[in-house]
C-alpha cells in the first residue's frame, strides 16, 4: 500500500528463532525482498515450537516471519552452497544468527563472501561481541537478559520474591533485531557512498545493556554517593556497591509505582501505574481529593515527599478502591497526570484503537484460516505497511531458483538431490 522504501533491497534471511526473523521481518514490511533460507524438510525450529494447531505452523513462526519468501537449501551440500553462492552474487544483504562460528563452518566466512560480492552487507547477531571472553556462547533471550544487566537491576530487593528477574518483553531477541536492523540501514546508506559493502554485528548482550543505560547510570551515581534517592528504598535502608532491585519505581526522576484499583483481589491486571511529576503535583492533589498537600511542606517538594513517598502511594490506592484501572484513568488524564491501565494480553489483543492503528492487525494464511498478529510500531505518513502471512516451508523454492536463473530440469535435479 502506498510507497515502499525499502523495495529492490534483496535480503538473504539466514536467521531462526527470533532474534533475526524480527529484523528481517521488519525490512519486509517496509519493502525489501527477503528470502528466508530454511534446511529442507524441518525449517526454522519454531514452526514447530509451542504448535496450537497439529502440523500447521506455529504463532511462534507465522508472527515474526511474515511478508517474506521461503526457499530450503541445504547449504552443507556443495549444490545447495553453489545456489547460496548465486543469491549472494544477487542479493545486498545477508542476516543470520546462527550459533558462533556455524556460518564460517559452512564455508561463508566475511573474507569469502566479500570475494563473491564486495557490495554485500553480512548482519549478525550473537550472543557476545567478537573478541568477548564469553564468544563462544550460544545465547537465547533470557541469557541475553542476565548477560546484559536486565536481570540483575529487575524485581525486588528483598523479600520470599527477591532475587534476579527476567522480564517478558524480548530484550534479548526483539530488541537486538531492531539495533541491527538500523545497522543494516546504516550500512545500506554507507554503501551508496563508497560502493563497498561492511559488516554489521549486534551482540544481544549489548543490545540489552543499551536498553539498561540509565542503571549504568544509577552505578555511576551510587559510586559517587552512596544512595539512589528515587529508590525505594531510600532514605530507610542501607544501599550496596551494586544498583539495588527497585521493584516498580520509576526509573527516572518521577517517583511511580503500580498501585491497586477495584477488582485486585480477583483480577490480577486491576492495576494502574501512577507517575508523580513534580509539575503535575497540584493537579494529584486536586484529583484525588487531598487539596492540603498542597501548601503541607512535608508534602510540597520532591525531597520533602520522598521519605513518606510510599505512604503517599497508600493514600492513592485508598482513593482508588472504588473506581476500576479504566475509570481511574479517565479521571487523572483531566489532570494530566502520567498514568495508564496495566492492560492484559487479551485487552491488547482486542484493543479497538490497536486495531485501527495496524498495530495488531489479523493476517489470512493458507493452512491457518486467518491470524492475529503484532503489525508495525513505526508509523509513516506515506507508508502504511501491508502485512501477509509468513510463508510455508520452500514454498517459494522453485520461484527463487527460476528467478536466479535455474532451468527447470536443474531445478529437478536439485530436488533429487535433496539439496533443496
Ligand atoms: N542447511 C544446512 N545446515 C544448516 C542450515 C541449512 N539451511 N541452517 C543451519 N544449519 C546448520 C548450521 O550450519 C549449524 O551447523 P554446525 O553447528 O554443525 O556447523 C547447525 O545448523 C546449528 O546451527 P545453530 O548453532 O545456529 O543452531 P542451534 O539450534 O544449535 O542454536 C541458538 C540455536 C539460537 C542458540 C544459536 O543459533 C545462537 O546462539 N545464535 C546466536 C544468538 C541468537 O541469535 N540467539 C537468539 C535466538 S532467539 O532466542
Amino acid at each position: 500500500m502506498g510507497n515502499k522504501p525499502l523495495k529492490g533491497i534483496k535480503i538473504i534471511d539466514f536467521t531462526h528463532v527470533q532474534a533475526g526473523p524480527a529484523c528481517t521481518q521488519m525490512l519486509a514490511w517496509f519493502g525489501a525482498d527477503v528470502i528466508k533460507v530454511e534446511r529442507p524438510g524441518s525449517g526454522d525450529v519454531t514452526r514447530r515450537q509451542l504448535r496450537d494447531i497439529p502440523d500447521v505452523d506455529a504463532l511462534y513462526f507465522t508472527m515474526l516471519n511474515s511478508n517474506k519468501r521461503s526457499l530450503t537449501l541445504d547449504t552443507k551440500q556443495p549444490e545447495g552452497k553453489a545456489v547460496l553462492e548465486k543469491m549472494i552474487k544477487e542479493s545486498d544483504v545477508m542476516v543470520e544468527n546462527f550459533g558462533p562460528g556455524a556460518l564460517d563452518r559452512m564455508g561463508f566466512t566475511w573474507e569469502r563472501i566479500q570475494e563473491i560480492n564486495p557490495r554485500m552487507i553480512l548482519a549478525s547477531v550473537k550472543g557476545f561481541s567478537e573478541g568477548h571472553e564469553y564468544e563462544d556462547l550460544k545465547t537465547y533471550e533470557n541469557v541475553a537478559q542476565c548477560a546484559g544487566g536486565a536481570a540483575s537491576t529487575t524485581g525486588w530487593w528483598k523479600g520470599e520474591q527477591s532475587g534476579p528477574l527476567v522480564s517478558s518483553a524480548a530484550l534479548g531477541d526483539t530488541n537486538t533485531g531492531m539495533h541491527l536492523a538500523i545497522g543494516i540501514l546504516t550500512a545500506y546508506i554507507g554503501r551508496q557512498q563508497t560502493g563497498k559493502g561492511q559488516k554489521v554485528a549486534v551482540a544481544m548482550q549489548d543490545a540489552v545493556l543499551n536498553l539498561c543505560r540509565v542503571k549504568m547510570r544509577d552505578q555511576l551515581r551510587l559510586d559517587k554517593m552512596g544512595y539512589l534517592e528515587e529508590y525505594p528504598q531510600y532514605p530507610h535502608e542501607s544501599f550496596s556497591d551494586v544498583v539495588p532491585r527497585g521493584g516498580n519505581a520509576g526509573g527516572g526522576g518521577q517517583p511511580g509505582w503500580i498501585l491497586k484499583c477495584k477488582g485486585w483481589e480477583t483480577d490480577g491486571n486491576a492495576y494502574i501505574y501512577f507517575t508523580v511529576q513534580d509539575l503535575a503535583w497540584t493537579p494529584i492533589c486536586d484529583a484525588i481529593g487531598k487539596p492540603e498537600w498542597k501548601t503541607d511542606p512535608a508534602y510540597t517538594t520532591p525531597k520533602a515527599r520522598q521519605p513518606h513517598i510510599m505512604d503517599i502511594f497508600g493514600t492513592i490506592e485508598e482513593w482508588l478502591k472504588d473506581k476500576t484501572k479504566f475509570e481511574a484513568v479517565d479521571i487523572l488524564r483531566k489532570f494530566d497526570i502520567p498514568c495508564s491501565p496495566v492492560f492484559s494480553m487479551k485487552e491488547l489483543l482486542h484493543d479497538k484503537s490497536l486495531r485501527a492503528s495496524g498495530s495488531i492487525v489479523e493476517v489470512p494464511h493458507k493452512e491457518r484460516g486467518s491470524y492475529w498478529t503484532v503489525g508495525s510500531p513505526i508509523k509513516f505518513s506515506d507508508l502504511k505497511p501491508e502485512i501477509t502471512a509468513s510463508p510455508l516451508l520452500g514454498e517459494h523454492t522453485d520461484e527463487v531458483l527460476a528467478e536466479l536463473g535455474y532451468s527447470k530440469d536443474k531445478i529437478a535435479a536439485l530436488h533429487t538431490a535433496k539439496a533443496v
